[in-house]
């Protein structure tokens, strides 16, 4: 038979019921997306590539998830393709947002799709993007302190390392490092609101679907004020280049809720937030769609490697003159939002 699209839908762990691009026909079809560059989902079997200082040999499979009435999942864990469906709908999304919002052709920029891992090892606690295989890999989770890791701002985190590794590659310690978390964090939040999903809306909270109440907070990250985590910097100092990547990130992200929302109290799609500037200044935003597009052109074009704090002034203020002019309000707004956190 010819190998044909075909539209199914998905009964997801987070989203509710979403559509998907299959391939098949009759009474076979794959979790494979020929309308997103073939991206497809496969399971993991549980299984881990078995590492040996460092070198990676026997992948674990990721063997394509089939369906025999294009109707995948049952929204609940107790089946295996239910997680599928949350990885290739965010995966989906991701792609989506590329391509509508900054006209990027896939995470590459060259049309070629991604593929998805899930049901990664047991109760394996996290999700991870990997270069070497184009791919993602998406663990369970151990049930207390997280659920599967398959939401669509951690989809879209993840995937957008891709996108940095692609592009600005940003060196993955210090303060380039933050840099690169902070990317990851502002597109999968931007993903997320993107999708405009009814039972997973947008907000400025990281993993808030998959924490459980062992993890004894409602998210991973909070952009509005890093520092509700426990660990993540608000404020630029000298010593934030010697924190780990994901706490370092908070600058970053603090810069890019007030960039996009401006200091102090409001709620969003429902959710309070309450951001601090670090010098008592008063931002205003200018929404997100221009966070958007300010950061993916100071990424595309202006950072390199060794982008610092200092540097992503710069090339967001770059970036900020090339989309808008230098004497323009967003302009403006962007170096008001980096002194308000202390980068100057
Ligand atoms: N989930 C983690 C992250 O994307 C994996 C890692 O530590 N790189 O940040
Ligand atoms: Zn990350
Ligand atoms: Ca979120």
């Amino acid at each position: 038979d010819a190998i044909e699209t075909a539209t199914g839908d998905g009964r997801s762990l987070y989203g509710g019921t979403v559509p998907l691009q299959t391939t098949g026909s009759g009474s076979t079809y794959q979790l494979k997306d020929a309308t997103r560059g073939n991206t497809y989902t496969g399971d993991a079997a549980n299984k881990t590539d078995l590492c040996v200082v460092g070198i990676c040999v026997n992948r674990a499979p990721a063997t394509v998830f089939t369906d025999a009435d294009n109707h995948w999942g049952t929204g609940t864990a107790s089946d295996r393709a239910s997680a599928a469906v949350d990885a290739q709908y965010g995966t989906d999304q991701t792609w989506d947002y590329y391509k509508d919002v900054h006209g990027r052709n896939g995470i590459a920029g060259d049309g070629k799709g991604s593929y998805n891992r899930v049901h990664y090892g047991a109760a394996y606690n996290n999700a991870f993007w990997d270069d070497s295989c184009f791919c993602m890999t998406y663990g369970d989770g151990d049930g207390a302190t997280f659920g599967p890791l398959v939401s669509l701002d951690v989809a879209g985190h993840e995937m957008s390392h891709g996108v940095t590794s692609k592009t600005a590659a940003l060196t993955y310690s210090g303060e380039s490092g933050g840099l690169n978390e902070a990317t990851s964090d502002i597109f999968g939040t931007l993903v997320e609101f993107h999708a405009g999903n009814a039972q997973d809306p947008g907000d400025y909270l990281i993993g808030e679907k998959i924490v459980r109440s062992g993890f004894g907070r409602d998210a991973l990250r909070y952009m509005d004020k890093p520092s509700k985590d426990g660990n993540s910097a608000d404020c630029w100092s000298g010593s934030v280049a010697d924190l780990d990547v994901h706490y370092s990130s908070g600058v970053a992200n603090h810069f890019a809720f007030l960039l996009a929302e401006g200091s102090g109290a409001r709620t969003v799609n429902g959710v309070g937030y309450n951001s601090p500037t670090c010098d008592g200044s008063t931002v205003a935003g200018i929404g997100r769609d221009k966070l958007g597009a300010i950061w993916y052109r100071a990424l595309t074009v202006h950072m390199t490697s060794s982008t610092n704090y200092a540097g992503a002034r710069t090339a967001t203020l770059n970036a900020a003159k090339d989309l808008y002019g230098a004497g323009s309000t967003e302009y403006d707004a962007v170096a008001a939002a980096w002194s308000a956190v202390g980068v100057r």
